[in-house]
């Protein structure tokens, strides 16, 4: 083998090497608001996120809030995301939480009585 294919090998196998192997979806989360003044951020086993590992999480956000007049707002280092509040529906939201934070959520027309937090590590 000539120098040259060797080092052809070489990059190729640089290229292979870049790819992570366990490479994984990011984590789901269930952001929900309404009917009613209920707003709530659970994990896909349905509990409440007052923890979180730092990283990237898939957030599906379900707005059922129609008159009401609700929305789901999201924010904290990094992170600034909302529904509108006449949206009805379904949005997913990749997010990257950031470490040793505290994210608060809630729903901007009724702050005071509908909203959550939670923190990283
Ligand atoms: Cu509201």
């Amino acid at each position: 083998m000539n120098r040259r294919s060797r080092l052809a090998i070489l990059a190729a196998t640089s290229v292979v090497l870049a790819v992570p192997s366990t490479a994984r979806a990011a984590p789901k989360l269930f952001a929900k608001v309404g009917p009613g003044f209920d707003i709530s951020l659970r994990t896909a086993t349905g509990a409440k996120v007052t923890k979180l590992k730092a990283g990237t999480y898939t957030i599906v956000v379900t707005d059922r809030s129609g008159d009401d007049a609700h929305n789901f707002h999201l924010r904290g280092p990094g992170v600034n995301k909302a529904t509108s509040v006449p949206f009805v529906g379904r949005r997913v939201w990749t997010v990257t939480f950031r470490r040793n934070a505290t994210y608060r959520f809630v729903c901007d027309p009724h702050e005071l009585v509908m909203h959550g937090s939670f923190r990283t590590r």
